[in-house]
């Protein structure tokens, strides 16, 4: 995608962002499976800034800096080498889509953590990824069950359209927080937004509360 392309997709979704687009106003309990405003597809959208890096899974790293007591980097076969975990999780994007039992794998966010043994101060994460893109979350949210450095789907190898080597995927928030391409996870004593939190979307962004925009 060419510059002016990708500057109009960024200006129409900030302005998703001021007219609050899609709001319905209603909040579901967590165990409702669909969300409020949400529709389930079948397919799979890709969505992004427009530019998909085409980084070799020999040449993928993955930096884990900031405040922790094991500053990391992992190559792919660093990645593989840790226990693999399976999860089968729905995934709702903040343009309405929803999209059921999708089987990923990859290292928990748990088990990453347990290796870097983040320092008292550290409270939240900025992850950040090989096209630029950046997104925040608390601390917490990488210590829940559900979320992975996800490198494969469905059985196989995570497709570069859909993050591939590796991304994460934090299923019980809007899919914008699932970074693609991820390369380093930077933990901080504050909160940092990330891409699109800077341009009107929810610092947390959880579908049941229909935290879309801030
Ligand atoms: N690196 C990166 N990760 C990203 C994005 C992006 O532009 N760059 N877009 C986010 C958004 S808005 C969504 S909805 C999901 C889409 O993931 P998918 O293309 O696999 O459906 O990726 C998220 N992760
Ligand atoms: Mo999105």
């Amino acid at each position: 995608m060419d510059e002016a392309k990708r500057e109009k997709l960024i200006q129409s979704k900030e302005r998703w962002a001021r007219e609050g687009r899609l709001l319905t106003g209603m909040s579901a309990d967590p165990a409702t499976r669909l969300p409020p405003g949400q529709h389930e597809v079948k397919n799979w959208p890709v969505l992004d800034l427009g530019g998909q890096p085409d980084v070799a899974r020999e040449k993928w790293h993955l930096r884990m800096d900031g405040l922790i007591r094991n500053p990391m980097a992992w190559r792919h076969a660093d990645l593989l080498a840790q226990p693999q975990t399976q999860l089968t999780v729905d995934i709702h994007c903040v343009t309405s889509w929803s999209r059921y039992d999708n089987r990923f794998e990859g290292v928990a966010g748990q088990h990453l953590l347990s290796l870097v043994d983040p320092l008292p101060e550290a409270q939240h994460v900025l992850i950040h990824s090989f096209d630029g893109y950046t997104t925040n979350l608390p601390l917490w949210v990488l210590a829940e069950p559900d979320v992975l450095l996800a490198s494969h789907w469905d059985g196989k190898p995570l497709t570069r359209e859909h993050g591939g080597p590796v991304r994460l995927v934090v299923p019980r928030l809007y899919f914008w927080k699932s970074a693609k391409w991820i390369k380093r996870i930077e933990f901080l004593d504050e909160e940092q937004l990330g891409f699109w939190e800077e341009r009107g979307y929810h610092a947390f962004g959880d579908p049941w509360r229909e935290q879309r925009y801030s």
